[in-house]
């Protein structure tokens, strides 16, 4: 009996630490808007952005990760937003946050005339 209470009374504890960690983690900078912030994955494959059009709610997160064996890099081109990842390799990712409205059109600057895509922000 005693080791069950002792057993019990860790669980107890373990769980209000937990609850406290959860509370505390300011680690990431919410995203204005809704709360209900989302991240929207475009895999660099076959020399494509796959999806290459996409659409996506202000304060989304973007992850472009390198799928292919060569180097590729996600570049914007015209639009509201701007960004350049550089030369990413084989299993790179690069990230961005997307606040502005509207549409961007990026490309690889590596392979510019195939590899296009455009990222729509939407309220
Ligand atoms: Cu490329």
């Amino acid at each position: 009996m005693q080791y069950l209470r002792a057993f019990i009374l860790i669980l107890a504890v373990a769980f209000l630490l937990g609850c406290s960690d959860d509370n505390g983690d300011t680690g990431t900078n919410p995203p204005p808007g809704n709360g209900t912030a989302e991240r929207i994955d475009v895999s660099m494959v076959n020399t494509t952005f796959s999806p290459a059009d996409i659409t996506i709610n202000a304060g989304d997160t973007v992850v472009w990760t390198n799928n292919d064996q060569i180097i590729h890099t996600t570049t914007s081109v015209s639009g509201v937003e701007s960004w350049d990842s550089g030369n990413m390799s084989s299993g790179e990712t690069f990230r961005k946050v997307f606040n502005n409205v509207g549409t961007t059109s990026y490309r690889c600057e590596i392979h510019p005339v195939v590899m296009t895509g455009t990222v729509t922000v939407q309220e």
